[in-house]
């Protein structure tokens, strides 16, 4: 027999002989916007006042128990009750509340069930306070409650690191107190298991167990101070983030002050990090990352199905390719040219696999589960059923069209025709083939099963469902797939050539290719441009170069250093030296006078005076640059809004989270601080500074490009 008691739309309470049952019911993933707090909140006021009620049951409804406070709230002006305050009453419930956990229970949901008195998960419960990648840190009691259940060590490994615990692992941890079965509905399956718990603890006559009052985990004071003090030294590292400090704070808290001051202390630090551009940034990202998959094509086609890959070239990029694809389950055969090529492709995909095995991230039975889905081929015969075909290999037009020609000989109508060129024209390889509809681009960065951005390059005549299916795929995959429009160099390559050359025109003007490496990595990129140039091969950019030589523009500006080192075979680390000088087997690179002094030698030879740069105008150039053309890109439609610029810097390139991507950047900046700049620069070099209309025209209208990222 069961009764219902108003609460909100957005929780139900239901009364199961004694037992409320309290239903977060907020699609897609139960997020704790105002309507949820309040309605909990009256809930559990209700129920508790209730005399028939004896015990409490939090859970969610569809497919998460609750994935976080809702962060398109955050910035917003406060709403009562805040989430602090609805886990405070949970805890001072005088009647127990269980929490019945299934799949999502990350940062404030995580601290939801921190207040109840009991937690049991399902095996498919995910757990964490992920709230650092946001900029923030738990601020609903959970750097308290966390501490004070789990220790000082556990609790500062899941708020600095944001990661997502099993619910083994959760047990083990002490952050809940049973496993339940699995079950098809499991919202309705820890309903019930939910109340067992309870009348369990009924039966037991257990009290309400508050974790605010624990204080077993942090009993050992010496351990718990040693391990805030490796935290806190681990956090400083950490490339000027905000928030890291403020937990480890938060922790010391736990362990010095009484629970309700250390409340008050955790409140204050909350206020601060969502004060901070960090969290701006780090939360623009997090909703940027999942609107790129949103594309006009993506809703109006239908993917097409795909179990069978062709990947044509076993290279590096072919490679990486094939192992992405067979991590994802599907079936993949390698083309080469002869047996030779074909057995060095398998030697490299094996060889990330034994990599893999060797550390002990993957069994001995998986390897061969994927290896075993491998085929090896030399004749296009053996594409002949595959529903996608990926061609990596010379980036050459000429080349790549015998390629398609070869593809569209062989393959299956409707089976979609890829290629992973990285600035080569694609509607005109699509124009070389009788089915043009089916072609399009999927530019995989280097190592392709480790970097997670897909570039989607959609030509002309593409029909939809090939681009809905090359998003499926990078789902599959487990990519963030961006869409970019047939240009040179698509959306980040592009990009990347515009502001590799502000930063070689003051290398010439007078900077050192070492301060400005430091300049960017100060500003939070993980390498220079330099650095970047010698890791990836001074020979592909070099390659561009003399692609593009005829043309260029004969009035634009060309800095001829990076040939210089070129034409000596200084290719970076695989000739162990390039911008950099690497002692053998090292990939620390040490900084080389004789490339001072072949810089040297080519400013003489071009007639320029060395002038001294400061760090702040490396920087100012070097953005202005990349805003610059990233507004060019986005007004041609070449990126479909800022958000996608933002995303593939992110992702492609390092351009560091917490600024939110350069376009975000520019926001914060001032777009009017920036145009002055470029005109400033254009005084001396007016083609190369010609200021984007975009961003002229934002500027006179006095708006942002945030205002242009429509989903
Ligand atoms: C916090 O809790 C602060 C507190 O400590 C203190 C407060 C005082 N809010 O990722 P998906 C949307 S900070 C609003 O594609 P999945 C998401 O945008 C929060 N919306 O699905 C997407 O919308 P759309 C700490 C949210 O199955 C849709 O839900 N929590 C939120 O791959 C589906 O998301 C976190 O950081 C949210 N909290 O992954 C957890 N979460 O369909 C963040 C999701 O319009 N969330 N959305 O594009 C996640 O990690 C993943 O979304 C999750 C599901 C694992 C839950």
């Amino acid at each position: 027999m069961s009764t219902d008691l108003p609460a909100s739309p957005c929780v139900r309470l239901r009364i199961h002989e004694a037992i409320a049952v309290l239903t977060l019911d907020n699609p897609p993933v139960n997020a704790l916007g105002w309507a949820v707090r309040d309605g909990l909140l009256q809930g559990l006021r209700n129920a508790e006042a209730h005399p028939a009620v004896h015990a409490l049951v939090i859970v969610g409804a569809g497919k998460a128990f609750i994935a976080g406070a809702d962060i398109r709230e955050f910035g917003q002006p406060p709403r009562d009750p805040w989430l602090p305050a609805v886990c405070n009453a949970i805890e001072a419930c005088t009647k127990p509340v269980v929490a019945a956990i299934h799949g999502p229970a990350l940062g404030g949901g995580l601290e939801i069930a921190l207040a109840c008195h009991a937690r049991i998960a399902a095996p498919n419960a995910k757990l964490g306070l992920p709230e650092v990648q946001l900029g923030l840190l738990p601020g609903a009691g959970g750097t308290q409650r966390a501490s004070r259940l789990i220790g000082a060590a556990a609790a500062l490994d899941l708020m600095l690191s944001g990661r997502h615990v099993s619910a083994p692992e959760a047990l083990r941890l002490g952050l809940i107190d049973h496993i339940t079965t699995m079950a098809e509905d499991l919202s309705a399956h820890m309903q019930a298991e939910g109340i067992a718990w309870a009348r369990h603890l009924l039966a037991e006559r257990t009290p309400p167990r508050r974790t605010g009052e624990q204080a077993e985990a942090l009993a050992d004071r010496a351990a718990n101070q040693a391990a805030i003090d490796a935290a806190k030294a681990q956090a400083s590292k950490a490339r000027g983030l905000f928030s890291p400090l403020q937990i480890v704070a938060c922790v010391q808290d736990a362990l010095d002050l009484p629970m309700a001051e250390g409340l008050i202390k955790e409140r204050e630090r909350f206020a601060a990090c969502l004060a901070s551009p960090q969290r701006a940034g780090l939360i623009h990202a997090f909703f940027s990352e999942r609107g790129t998959a949103k594309v006009p094509e993506a809703q109006q086609g239908t993917p097409r199905p795909v179990q069978h890959v062709g990947v044509i070239g076993g290279g590096t990029m072919g490679a990486g390719i094939a192992v992405s694809l067979l991590d994802a389950g599907l079936r993949v055969t390698l083309i080469e040219r002869d047996d030779t090529a074909l057995q060095a492709g398998l030697g490299r995909i094996a060889k990330v696999y034994e990599g893999q095995v060797a550390k002990g991230k993957l069994s001995a039975e998986a390897q061969a589960e994927k290896l075993g889905r491998l085929s090896l081929a030399t004749a296009y015969a053996a594409l002949a059923d595959a529903d996608l075909v990926i061609e990596a290999v010379f980036e050459d037009l000429a080349v790549k069209q015998a390629v398609f020609a070869q593809l569209q000989a062989v393959c299956k109508p409707g089976a979609v025709l890829a290629t992973n060129t990285s600035y080569l024209d694609i509607d005109a390889i699509a124009a070389s083939t009788t089915r043009p509809q089916d072609v399009i681009g999927l530019h995989f960065f280097s190592p392709a099963n480790i970097m997670k951005l897909l570039e989607i390059v959609v030509p002309a005549q593409v029909s939809p469902d090939v681009v809905a299916t090359a998003f499926e795929l990078a789902k599959r995959l487990k990519k963030v797939p961006v869409r970019a429009g047939v240009c040179d160099g698509f959306i980040g390559n592009r990009i990347l050539a515009v502001y590799r050359t502000a930063a070689d025109h003051m290398l010439e003007d007078g900077a050192s290719p070492y301060d400005i490496d430091r300049m960017v990595k100060a500003f939070g990129f993980p390498m220079g441009p330099y650095e970047m140039s010698d890791l990836a091969g001074g020979d592909i950019g070099w390659a561009t170069r003399k692609r593009r030589a005829a043309t260029r523009d004969p009035k634009a500006r060309y800095v001829q250093i990076a040939d210089r080192l070129c034409e000596r075979g200084w290719f970076g680390q695989k000739t162990g030296r390039g911008w950099y000088v690497y002692e053998a087997g090292s990939r620390q690179g040490q900084e080389d006078p004789e490339v001072l002094a072949i810089v040297e030698a080519e400013r003489q030879r071009a007639g320029i005076t060395p002038r001294a740069f400061s760090t702040d105008e490396l920087e100012r150039r070097y953005l202005a640059a990349m805003v610059n053309e990233a507004a060019k890109v986005v007004a041609e439609g070449i990126a479909l809004r800022p958000l996608d610029v933002d995303v593939t810097l992110l992702y492609g390139y390092g351009f560091p989270r917490h600024k939110g991507g350069p376009l975000h950047h520019a926001d914060q900046l001032g777009l009017a601080r920036i145009l002055a700049d470029i005109r400033t620069f254009a005084e001396a070099d007016p083609l190369f500074w010609r200021p984007a209309p975009l961003l002229e025209q934002l500027v006179a209208e006095g708006r942002q490009f945030a205002d242009l990222n429509k989903i």
